[in-house]
């Protein structure tokens, strides 16, 4: 028998503690679940957007490859944040580390705990910047139009900008 696996992208964020080193953990961790990094962003500094009291985040973006189904990775990603000391007090407050999944094949989904496409991936420049250097002609199965060109009409001016650090191997 053969298992099929799923290409999924995920946008990873941190701005509390030591966030690079966060995100650098969140994706070991998700590799030591089983999980195939096939490629991944640098990282980004960038603008809090929504909730903008807090500080700065690091953003980045990454390409897996899984046999888990798309609840299964949100489990795995909430089983990782959590590992990770985040406490969810209110929506948007700053965290640890936050593992969106993005996309997940080329799947419509949209349950009660899980909504892809991300809904709000075509509004944030701090999720499409990243995800256009590793994934520009990912065509959005919904939208119908490709990374590269809906980060090309992106009307979110909030700044990101691509992290001094000199090395970006996670
Ligand atoms: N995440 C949010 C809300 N606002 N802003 C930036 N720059 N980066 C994020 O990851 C982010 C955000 C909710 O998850
Ligand atoms: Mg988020
Ligand atoms: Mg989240």
């Amino acid at each position: 028998m053969t298992t099929r696996s799923e290409t999924a992208y995920i946008s990873a964020g941190a701005n509390l503690g030591d966030r690079r080193r966060n995100l650098e953990h969140g994706v070991a961790s998700l590799r030591e679940a089983g999980v195939l990094l096939k490629k991944h962003s640098r990282f980004f500094e960038t603008e809090p957007v929504g909730f903008r009291e807090q500080p700065w985040f690091l953003n980045m973006a990454f390409e897996i490859e899984t046999v888990l189904p798309a609840e299964g990775l949100l489990d795995l990603c909430q089983a990782v944040e959590l590992a990770m000391g985040r406490t969810r007090t209110f929506p948007g407050a700053p965290r640890l580390l936050d593992l969106d999944i993005l996309f997940y094949g080329n799947c419509v989904i949209e349950t009660e705990r899980l909504v892809i496409p991300h809904p709000r991936v075509a509004e944030r420049r701090f999720v499409l910047e990243p995800l256009a250097k590793i994934a520009p002609g990912y065509m959005h199965p919904v939208l119908r139009q490709t990374i590269a060109s809906l980060l090309a009409s992106c009307r979110d001016t909030s700044i990101v900008r691509p992290y001094q650090s000199g090395d970006d191997s996670v």
